[in-house]
């Protein structure tokens, strides 16, 4: 039973237990409707009580049933059974009351919070806008202005914002049972007032935010959910049944579009990605003190993290002078979270963080973690040590971008112990942590690797060795792809506005430029000595290093960057040096247009996962999604290049992928992946 009713005395609670976050499945939906209706016909009832068990009250609408056809009864027939039960309902929220959850609440006729609960509507992060009343019923409360801050934004406020705002009418301490009885004992001495939201006045309108809302989200991709909730927010300013009328509409357009399919299952398969079986087959070891190897801007920002998260970090140096640098980065950092008011001043100073130079300091460590220079025979040399140094039960970690963790591994002597945690940068921000699990590495290791990701609040990835792993791997071809485009008659230019427009918050070209050219030109001067001499190379980056010019840092890089300029303006002296060198290999430019762009890029893309997950670097095709979207921007409407490919239609990808492959096989021939799933008629995720 997922929904159950208690008489207490004139009190009747309606109590939805349906772990773990309580979703308006089918069955709550109906067990919610009959309860009202139970409660309201019966004359001992004179107050009802909606409230949930658990860790949270109603987190929203079931997710998971959005593919299906909907199935009676729907969620906004559940809302209009609660406004118009003659017998008043009062809500009680603890957890978050999300999406259709909090519109649960909004129907109700008073909404108490237990202090510490949040409220929400984040249809809009799904591809939807809240849909059983949310857009009518908060701004009858609120206001048009203050229902979009939640509806745009998609983040929950507190109880207590909430409060403010008039979405709830009080905030108690207590469990949500003694909340529930103490609230109808309220309603029946008329100390909480009840009242129909439907009854109230339209929402004042507010043509002028409304229209500036519009022109902002016109200027971006990916907003057409966002788009529909503002019209939907407009509507109540009407009448409330058009206004619901016009919401239902506009809800349902918005399921059946595949920025809905795309955000739904980006949302799943981050949940998806770190359910690693290691985590039942082995006891994660308990980390409470991490070691850091190296000061420098990703080990200081991973010392960071995990300070942040709650634990001690030793930070080990190659020298003094390297240690007070690195202390004062992560300071910086930690400063700033004060700042922000994301860290009280009271755990700042109870941190226990120290940096030097011995590292005979990392001997106590439960982690330690080496982000030393990105070089072979600097982390072996690095892991011969700390294989003697640290204790037997320590799990050593390389976050390594690169390299073959296999081969660090081995140096340690210890191999088991040794796993692959490669941060993305600034790694107190980044969500994506790829847990690069060796060919001897423990389950009890890639379990402990699992676990603490949990704690840093990271979304882990389970990747095995490979050139670059999950990420860098595609990142490589499709930086390839974009550089062949260039020579043969794109200009960087236009591939990076055809990008952006397409969703990427950046180029190839304003990353690079962003970033630094001159880390990506080491590397690939260290790894000349390796490539296949038979593959084609675009030498034009490297013609722009050589003339130093690095990006914004150096003023000038593919773009230029005057002086306040706030983006960078295309280069002539650039162009040229294209030019000269298309003309150096006697390559006749051609056209490219943005589609045909997007396209090669998303082929190339897709193409590198799918191999991924053929050559066992990438457990799913999802996670491929997951890699993309948190690490390197790849747009979330999109819903990652696998899911993006199969909305696109994936025996349309590898017809592309065959042509492509005539002139450009590295890139273009097809994985045995995308092969198998066409001939099965089946998507990649
Ligand atoms: C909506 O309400 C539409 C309506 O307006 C209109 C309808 C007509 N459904 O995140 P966690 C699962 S749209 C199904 O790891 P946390 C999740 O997959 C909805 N399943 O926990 C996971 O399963 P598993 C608006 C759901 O503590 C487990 O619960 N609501 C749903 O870190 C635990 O989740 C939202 O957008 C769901 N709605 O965070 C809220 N939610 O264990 C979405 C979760 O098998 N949810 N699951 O992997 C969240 O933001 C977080 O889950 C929450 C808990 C904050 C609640």
């Amino acid at each position: 039973m997922v929904v159950t009713t208690e008489r207490h005395g004139k009190t009747g609670l309606i109590v939805v237990d349906n772990p773990p976050v309580n979703a308006l499945s089918q069955a709550v939906r109906s067990g919610i409707l009959e309860a009202v209706q139970t409660l309201d016909a019966d004359p001992e009832i004179d107050v009802i009580a909606l409230l949930a068990e658990g860790r949270t009250f109603i987190a929203g609408a079931d997710i998971r049933e959005f593919s299906a056809p909907p199935s009676e009864p729907l969620l906004p027939a559940v809302a209009a059974a609660i406004v118009g039960s003659a017998t008043p309902v009062v809500c009680v929220i603890h957890g978050t009351a999300l999406g259709g959850g909090f519109e649960m609440a909004l129907a109700s006729h008073a909404r108490v919070a237990l202090a510490g609960a949040k409220v929400g509507l984040p249809e809009t992060t799904l591809g939807i806008i809240p849909g059983a009343g949310g857009t009518q019923r908060a701004p009858r409360l609120a206001g048009i202005v203050a229902t979009a801050d939640l509806v745009i934004s998609g983040k929950p406020i507190s109880a207590g914002e909430a409060l403010k705002k008039g979405l709830v009418d009080r905030v108690v301490e207590g469990t949500p049972r003694e909340a529930a009885l103490a609230a109808a004992e309220a309603v029946r001495d008329g100390s909480l007032a009840t009242r129909r939201t439907d009854a109230l006045p339209p929402a004042e309108p507010a043509p002028d935010e409304i229209a500036g809302w519009r022109a902002e989200l016109a200027a971006r991709p990916g907003t057409f959910a966002l788009e529909q909730a503002v019209s939907a927010l407009e509507a109540s300013s009407g009448p409330i049944e058009d206004g619901l009328a016009t919401e239902r509409l506009l809800f349902e357009t918005c399921r059946a579009s595949p920025e809905r399919a795309a955000r739904v299952h980006i949302f799943f398969a981050e949940r998806e990605a770190s359910k690693v079986p290691e985590l039942k087959r082995a006891e994660p070891r308990p980390i409470a003190r991490v070691g850091v190897i190296g000061g420098g801007t990703m080990g200081a920002g991973i010392a960071a993290a995990c300070l942040l998260s709650g634990y001690d970090v030793t930070m080990v140096e190659r020298d003094d002078e390297g240690a007070a640098r690195g202390r004062a980065t992560v300071e910086g950092v930690l400063d700033g979270s004060v700042k922000r008011g994301r860290l009280s001043a009271d755990k700042r100073a109870n941190m226990a963080f120290s940096a030097g130079s011995d590292f005979a300091d990392l001997a106590d460590c439960d982690l330690v973690i080496e982000a030393a220079f990105e070089d072979m025979a600097v982390k072996k040399e690095l892991f011969g040590r700390l294989g003697e140094v640290a204790r037997a039960d320590a799990v050593l970690a390389t976050n390594t971008s690169y390299l073959d963790v296999d081969e660090i591994a081995a140096a340690s002597g210890r191999a088991g112990d040794v796993v692959g945690l490669h941060f993305f940068s600034p790694a107190y921000v980044m969500k994506l942590l790829e847990v690069v699990v060796g060919e001897k590495t423990a389950p009890d290791v890639v379990a402990t690797a699992f676990t603490v990701a949990k704690r840093l609040g990271k979304i882990a990835v389970w990747s095995g060795v490979g050139d670059g792993f999950i990420g860098n791997r595609i990142f490589l071809a499709y930086r390839r792809t974009a550089d062949i485009m260039m020579e043969d008659g794109a200009s960087p230019y236009d591939i990076d506005r055809a990008l952006v427009a397409w969703g990427l918050p950046m180029g190839p070209y304003q990353a690079a430029d962003f970033a630094g050219q001159d880390i990506g030109w080491a590397t690939r001067k260290r790894r000349a000595a390796t490539r296949d001499p038979n593959e084609r190379y675009v030498a034009i980056a490297d013609k722009v290093c050589e003339r130093g010019w690095f990006g914004r840092k150096t003023g000038r890089g593919f773009y230029l960057y005057p002086e306040g300029a706030k983006s960078g303006v295309p280069d002539p002296e650039v162009l040229a040096l294209i030019e000269e060198e298309r003309r150096a290999k006697g390559i006749v430019p051609r056209n490219f247009t943005d589609e045909e762009i997007v396209n090669r890029i998303l082929c190339t893309m897709v193409n590198e996962g799918a191999r991924a997950v053929d050559a066992g670097v990438a457990r799913q095709a999802s996670d491929v999604d997951v890699v993309m979207v948190n690490g390197y921007g790849f747009p979330r409407f999109r819903g990652g290049p696998m899911k993006a490919a199969d909305i696109a239609g994936l025996p349309g990808i590898l017809d592309d992928l065959k042509r492509f492959a005539a002139d450009d096989a590295t890139a273009f021939a097809p994985a045995r992946l995308i092969e198998e799933c066409v001939a099965a008629g089946r998507p990649l995720v």
